[in-house]
């Protein structure tokens, strides 16, 4: 097969072009349009590029006599042009089509389920796409598409990564965030499960010296869990606490509450969580908050580089959908959710296949 492209002015010439080099035999591949010359885009002129193939090069060479020809040249170049612009046409329809699941949409009450969840409609429409409809397998129920529509969000939300405790060595973690999103409790949730659960040496650190009851609340903590605790004032300070807990096979470092809207305060945060490259940060987020609220949080604590989100207040949110949202709009791996106020008890690890289960909440 011999394939060539073609330019010109206008369809009409580029396929005169294709007829008078492959012969009749040619057939168009692909057609474009694309500006050429000009100065910055302007005074430029459109050209069309055809691509076009022969099945036999030989017999385009010598062209054989064509038989008695009953339409013109002109009229048969513009019959060429009209099926190229149809089929350019159909294609641009099926593409429409294929972006906007209309008959699915309406259809599928799990699609219903997903947005009554709070899932973003285009994000719901591409996760029902393609799914069985009850009607399509015999004896089949809504538990069948159902239960693959959970595996597929699932897949989603897969990237869990809890603690890790090194087999050797000292691990740290921050936990940041908004004001009031349950930081200093999961601290206590998770120092009291390391440390009495697994039998852990635990240390706890706490920057969160802004409100004087921040320090008590975490202090109370500690001594009910039994684990040391230190309160810093300065990144210098961190340093220093850090290397004397070093011996420790965790340490957990509380955060003030941030808002996203300053930077001054997000600045001084990126600044404390500098003096050790090892720290892994996790940034809590709360179930209930709204979306776009969940967006501003994110950007801006980026400034920080979060290696995972922590799950906050599930048993508070109405729906979870907003946290499908986010995964999928920043795809991070999920430490851990909790569940409730109640120290040492409602934290889990994440769990997707729960959490795609709990989006699709009747
Ligand atoms: N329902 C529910 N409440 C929670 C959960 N986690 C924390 N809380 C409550 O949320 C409130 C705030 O918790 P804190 O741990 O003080 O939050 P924080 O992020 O440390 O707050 P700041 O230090 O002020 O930024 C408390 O009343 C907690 O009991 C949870 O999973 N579910
Ligand atoms: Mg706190």
């Amino acid at each position: 097969m011999k394939v060539k492209y073609f330019t010109a002015a206008t369809m009409q010439d580029a396929v005169a072009q294709v007829k008078s080099d492959l012969g009749r035999d040619a057939v168009i591949l692909h057609t474009r349009r694309f500006k050429k010359g000009g100065i910055l885009g302007f005074f430029a002129k459109e050209m069309v590029e055809v691509m076009a193939a022969v099945e036999t090069p030989v017999a385009v060479a010598v062209e054989k006599p064509l038989p008695p020809q009953r339409i013109s040249k002109e009229e048969e170049t513009k019959a060429a042009v009209v099926q190229i612009e149809l089929a350019n046409m159909r294609k641009m329809l099926e593409q429409v089509l294929s972006k906007i699941p209309q008959s699915e949409k309406q259809a599928s009450p799990l699609f219903e389920l997903l947005i009554k969840n709070d899932v973003d409609a285009e994000i719901a429409a591409n996760l029902i796409r393609g799914l069985p409809n009850d009607t399509t397998i015999i004896g089949s129920d809504q538990g069948i598409t159902r239960k693959l529509l959970v595996d597929r969000i699932t897949n989603y939300l897969q990237r869990i990564d809890g603690i890790t405790i090194p087999a050797s060595g000292c691990k740290t973690v921050a936990l940041i965030g908004p004001t009031g999103v349950g930081k200093t409790t999961t601290i206590a949730k998770l120092a009291a499960n390391f440390a009495i659960k697994e039998g852990q040496r635990v240390a706890l650190i706490t920057a969160d010296t802004y409100r004087i009851a921040a320090v008590e609340q975490l202090k109370t903590y500690s001594d009910i869990i039994g684990v040391p605790i230190d309160i810093v004032y300065s990144p210098d300070e961190l340093k220093a606490a850090l290397y004397r807990h070093r011996d420790k096979n965790l340490v957990l470092i509380d955060t003030a509450g941030r808002s996203p809207k300053s930077q001054y305060q997000l600045a001084e945060l990126q600044s404390l969580l500098a003096v050790d490259p090892y720290i892994e940060t996790h940034l809590v987020l709360s179930a209930t908050t709204k979306y776009s609220d969940l967006l501003e949080i994110v950007k801006k604590f980026s400034v920080c580089s979060p290696q995972k989100f922590l799950l906050t207040k599930v048993d508070e949110a109405g729906y979870l959908g907003t946290v499908l949202n986010l995964l999928y709009q920043f795809p991070t791996a999920l430490s851990y959710v909790t569940t409730g106020q109640n120290v040492p008890d409602d934290i889990e690890l994440a769990n997707a296949h729960k959490l795609a289960n709990l989006i699709l909440r009747d």
